[in-house]
């Protein structure tokens, strides 16, 4: 299921060639009237056609786009790193202006029409129409291509509720994070024996006696300032400000993921302080290979050991969190 159903955008040499394709499907007037009476028609028609095809085309790109400013914090932050918010505006803007400057072509040009009496003037009139509105979108066409890849990203994106319970899973690269989404819930995600395998959040679920509850997985992250992350990174950030009721952390004290435990426990203190009032749950993953002697959960996500009592441990601080309705996501401001 995609997020974001968005109607796929034209080039600029499609929509011309559309237009002009309909506008010259449309038969002369037979019939009564002299000649320039019916050529007047005619023209005037075929400009009409191109204009109310483009302005149909373009009016639904625009509205086919989610309205920024009214997304969702998360989805807003998302499609701010993935896309840019204001190269995405910029764009829906130039639909717009695209929109009202073909229309003025056309309803100028047919208003000449009506008013000539020389019937090479009236073709010499609908002719400089078609040269304006063809060149109107070629000066649109870079954002045209924009909306078509903005498009592909959108419908890509995680379809996350954010009224749903949701845990996070988050912790360095390559310490098993996905391996363990995977085992948690009915996500199925890259898997990879190298970090950064997992560049875009992924939500999946976990269905308890009719209660769901989300679980994302998030790029790794490394031990630095959160407010910092950029893109890769911003989106587990994003993840925890905004969507997270509980963080599982995931440790690999095995440091096969090529990282010091060291240096893992220092983004687990990081994240502690910059989101202090999210409830967070630490274990150390990767237990077939090197077990602490420490407090916490040790599971293997590969060979799923451990999961079940995880995951109840995760059901069980998500039901207290649902019985207090006030959200945990209200941290620091980035
Ligand atoms: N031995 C062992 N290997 C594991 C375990 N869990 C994950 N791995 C391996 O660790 C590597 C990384 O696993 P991923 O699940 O992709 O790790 P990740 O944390 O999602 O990595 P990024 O998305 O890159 O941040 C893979 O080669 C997994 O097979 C485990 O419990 N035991
Ligand atoms: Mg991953």
């Amino acid at each position: 299921m995609t997020v974001f159903k968005i109607p796929g955008v034209m080039t600029a040499d499609e929509l011309t060639e559309l237009a002009f394709h309909r506008a010259a499907k449309k038969s002369k007037p037979g019939g009564a009237g002299s000649k320039l009476t019916r050529e007047r028609a005619f023209a005037i028609a075929k400009l009409q056609i191109i204009q109310d095809v483009l302005t149909e085309k373009l009016k639904k790109y625009t509205k086919g786009f989610p309205s920024i400013d009214n997304l969702h914090p998360f989805y807003n932050q998302l499609v701010d790193v993935l896309v840019g918010n204001d190269r995405l505006k910029k764009a829906l803007g130039a639909m717009d202006w695209g929109r009202r400057k073909i229309a003025g072509v056309c309803t100028a040009n047919i208003r000449r029409i009506k008013t000539e009496d020389n019937i090479n003037e009236i073709q010499k009139h609908r002719n400089a129409a078609y040269g304006r509105v063809a060149s109107v979108l070629k000066q649109i066409n870079s954002e045209l291509l924009l909306l078509n890849t903005a498009r592909e990203t959108l419908r890509k994106m995680p379809d996350i509720d954010p009224e749903v319970p949701t845990v996070v899973i988050a912790g360095y690269p390559n310490v098993g994070k996905s391996m363990l989404v995977e085992r948690l819930s009915s996500a199925r995600p890259e898997i990879a024996a190298y970090p950064f395998t997992t560049k875009q959040v992924l939500v999946g679920h976990i269905e308890v006696e009719w209660v769901k509850y989300q679980v994302i997985d998030t790029p790794g992250l490394l031990d630095s300032d959160p407010s910092e992350k950029k893109n890769i990174e911003r989106q587990a950030v994003m993840a925890l400000e905004h969507l997270a009721n509980l963080m599982v952390f995931v440790l690999d004290p095995s440091e096969y993921c090529g990282y010091p435990l060291e240096v893992q426990l220092g983004l687990s203190e990081r994240l502690k302080n910059y989101f202090p009032k999210l409830a967070m749950i630490e274990v150390e993953n990767k237990s077939d290979l090197k077990v602490l002697d420490s407090e916490r959960l040790k599971i293997s996500a590969m060979k799923g050991e451990g999961i079940d009592k995880l995951k109840e441990l995760i059901l069980s601080e998500l039901k207290t969190i649902e019985s207090n309705p006030e959200p945990e996501t209200q941290n620091l401001e980035p």
